[in-house]
């Protein structure tokens, strides 16, 4: 047996794991790492399980191809000719924005840094995006508009100094679970805890004050605490002085938010919101930890701002222990922002506008004329494609067909294209509608780095050969290129490209391969005898002073009504992840979790007659699905929870296509909805 030290594939917090292999040389199972920082001889049940996916029977083994019709067998020759030959010819045709490339945060930097190399400077378009859009697109807006930048500001060791946790719109026990457990852990010593979301999550089940407000109404909320706190004397003078500028649009903008205005948006009651301002100033040390129930509005970047101005009002941020903290969810998506596989930043955020940048990286890779206009982001590169507009489509490692809002939408624009290539390593959904299929490997396969929520750049290890005939993703895209007839992506190793990533990123200037064999190491890290950067902004913003941007209250895009009584908002489970490509085909997480439901509190089942495990329809103006009801006080009366695991009920045929203006977000969490328990 061999041990094999690698970075879990599933979510951000970016536990280490051993995969264990076997004599034949397939993969038989995982063990934790004791020495690891974060995840300290603890794993997830997700990372537990991280192996079964990776042998299943239903891995792409070769490349396919769409003849009459039918996807068939094909040679990467082929295959790899047409992806680069009709990208070339459609661009000839209809211009370089005419296609676009969806990268992936469930692969590498490398091949992420490589994803957006091959859009700029071989196919010169900008239009490169990824899950990013769907997920925190808000938080890298909402902070690099207030602090300069868009990561979480602390690490995940900082909730052991922290005295108080506001979480607000993250299920942290059951998507960043080892993050969770630390929290209850200082909690159970005396750490106070704060939770706003509706559901009573484990996590609320625990806190000293649970907010259960509505849906979409943080910003009511937010504000109405800064009210509570700037009139009662409890800001932190010192920090507003000497950190920060504008903090009188702040004081003159939640002048309006008396807690009785709020209470009337959000549901709360206006001593609750006072309670909740004078817990969040008593502590030292308080943490914002926050996900997707603030990003994922049309005012997402508005909860993000005012989840920003919370902390810096109150002096907590800069310091150990405290910060305004996104949890990013998937494994590589901090890695996948980091790199630029964004339609407005090369790496290191690094602006494609800026004259000064561009010809940087034409000098490094050899090109002329990249692209100056920022492209379009996924969200847009959907409506686009139904537009006809976008006329080609490379998506690597994403599933649209599931994962992006108003699928029906999606799969029309889909296949509205003329030529979408595919690269995963099942096939999805997404792939059914392809072109070209690419089979790829997945991370027990390949070599690289994934970066985790706290900025901590790791190592992934190749524990076993390639299953089939994949190609690590590196190796596709770099082959891509030099179909498309350019010469500058030929590495022998992604060892190469992080020389290159390192050599052209100020922040990643001292990241290599040969300093990763430890624990990682947290950008910014710009220079080879640089330990990494534990705690953002200590003494200095990244953009010098901080700014306050005050927000106000925007309802969400489509709220109850007659018709449509219910609040659905949409999220996951513990077991499993995304568009369950992955965890649904592990045996053990689909045992725990096998069919699509919706939580529905006990009275709204009481006053339909709905019994818990009775097979309902849940239904919105774009489509209904028939799902298990889970009756439990969990669902606050008058919301609907469902998981978008479940492609036999996709919660994404249900959800509304809005956007918040300036991210382009979806509002995932919110739209109108009915149930119907006839069948
Ligand atoms: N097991 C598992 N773990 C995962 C994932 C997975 O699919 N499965 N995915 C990973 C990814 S990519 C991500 S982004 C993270 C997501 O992690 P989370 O954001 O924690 O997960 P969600 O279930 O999307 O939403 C969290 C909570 O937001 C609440 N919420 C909804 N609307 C609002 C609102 O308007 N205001 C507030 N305050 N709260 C609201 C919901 O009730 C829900 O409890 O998880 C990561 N980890
Ligand atoms: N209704 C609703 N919808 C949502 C959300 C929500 O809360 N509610 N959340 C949104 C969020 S936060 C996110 S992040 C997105 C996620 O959206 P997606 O990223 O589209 O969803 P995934 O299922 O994670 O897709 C990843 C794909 O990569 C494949 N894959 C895994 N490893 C590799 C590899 O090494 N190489 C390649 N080439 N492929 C690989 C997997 O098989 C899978 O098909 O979903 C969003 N959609
Ligand atoms: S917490 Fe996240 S990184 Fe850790 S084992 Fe679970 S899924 Fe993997
Ligand atoms: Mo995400």
């Amino acid at each position: 047996m061999k041990r094999v030290l690698t970075t879990c594939p599933y979510c951000g917090v970016g536990c280490n794991l051993y995969l264990v292999v076997g004599d034949d040389g397939r993969l038989v199972g995982v063990e934790p790492s004791v020495g690891h920082p974060v995840s300290r001889g603890q794993l997830c049940i997700k990372g537990w399980n991280a192996f079964h996916f990776v042998n299943h029977p239903d891995r792409l083994t070769h490349p396919l191809i769409r003849r009459g019709g039918r996807l068939v067998p094909a040679s990467w020759d082929e295959a790899l000719a047409l992806v680069a030959g009709r990208m070339r010819e459609i661009q000839d045709k209809h211009g370089p924005d005419s296609v676009a490339v969806f990268s992936s945060a469930k692969t590498t930097n490398e091949e992420n840094y490589l994803a957006m190399k091959l859009t700029r400077a071989v196919f010169k378009t900008n239009n490169v995006d990824h899950c990013a859009r769907l997920c925190h697109a808000s938080t890298v807006a909402g902070l690099a508009a207030t602090f300069g930048s868009g990561a979480m500001t602390n690490s995940i060791a900082c909730v052991e100094q922290a005295d108080l946790f506001f979480v607000i719109g993250s299920n942290t026990t059951e998507q960043h679970p080892i993050i969770g457990a630390r929290i209850i852990q200082v909690c159970q010593n005396g750490g106070k805890l704060m939770v706003a979301d509706n559901r009573k999550i484990r996590l609320a089940r625990l806190a000293d004050l649970h907010l259960r407000h509505r849906n979409g109404t943080d910003v009511a909320l937010l504000n109405a605490m800064m009210h509570v706190i700037i009139s009662e004397g409890l800001t932190d003078e010192e920090f507003i002085a000497s950190r920060t500028e504008r903090y009188e649009d702040l004081e003159r903008l939640v002048a309006h938010y008396p807690p009785a205005r709020a209470a009337r948006i959000t549901g709360l009651t206006p001593e609750e919101i006072a309670d909740a301002a004078r817990l969040f100033a008593s502590a030292d040390h308080a943490m914002i930890i926050y996900a997707m129930g603030i990003t994922q509005h049309t005012h997402g970047v508005d909860n993000v701002r005012s989840c920003a101005n919370l902390a810096m009002l109150t002096g907590n941020i800069g310091r150990p222990g405290t910060g305004v903290n996104p949890l990013r969810g998937q494994n590589n998506v901090q890695g996948a922002c980091d790199m630029g596989a964004l339609p407005d930043v090369y790496s290191g955020y690094q602006r494609v506008t800026d004259d000064a940048a561009r010809a940087k990286f034409q000098r490094a890779w050899g090109v002329r004329g990249l692209p100056r206009d920022v492209g379009i982001t996924s969200t847009a590169a959907i409506d686009a494609a139904a537009a006809g507009d976008l006329k080609a489509l490379y998506v690597i490692g994403e599933n649209p067909t599931l994962s992006h809002p108003d699928i029906r939408h999606v799969r029309t624009a889909l296949q509205n294209l003329e030529f979408l290539a595919v690269q995963d390593i099942f096939q999805t959904t997404t792939a059914d509608l392809a072109d070209v299929v690419l089979p790829a490997c997945s991370f027990a396969e390949k070599d690289g780095t994934f970066t985790s929520t706290e900025r901590r750049v790791q190592r992934v290890r190749r524990a076993v050969s390639p299953i089939g005939e994949s190609r690590p993703d590196w190796h596709i895209i770099c082959e891509i290129a030099s179909r498309a007839g350019y010469s500058g992506m030929q590495y022998d190793s992604p060892d190469a490209v992080m020389e290159e990533i390192a050599a052209l990123t100020p922040s990643y200037g001292g990241i290599s391969y040969s300093r990763l064999d430890g624990p990682g190491l947290q950008w910014p890290c710009p220079a080879a005898d640089h330990q990494g950067t534990p705690v953002l902004h200590v003494g200095k913003f990244a953009r010098g002073q901080g700014v306050f941007r005050p927000a106000d209250y925007r309802p969400p895009a489509e709220l109850p009504d007659d018709d449509y009584p219910f609040v659905l908002t949409t999220g996951r489970n513990y077991f499993h992840f995304h568009t369950g490509t992955m965890t649904r085909r592990s045996r053990l997480l689909h045992r725990e979790e096998r069919f699509p439901y919706v939580e529905i509190s006990p009275e709204d089942a009481r006053s339909l007659g709905i019994r818990d495990q009775q097979w309902i329809h849940v239904g919105t103006r774009r489509g209904e699905v028939r799902v298990q009801a889970r009756v439990t006080d969990t669902a606050m009366k008058g919301v609907l929870f469902m998981p978008f695991h479940y492609v036999e009920a996709a919660a994404n045929l249900l959800t509304i296509n809005a956007l918040d203006p300036e991210a382009e977000i979806p509002e995932f969490k919110v739209c109108a909805a009915r149930v119907r328990s006839t069948p």
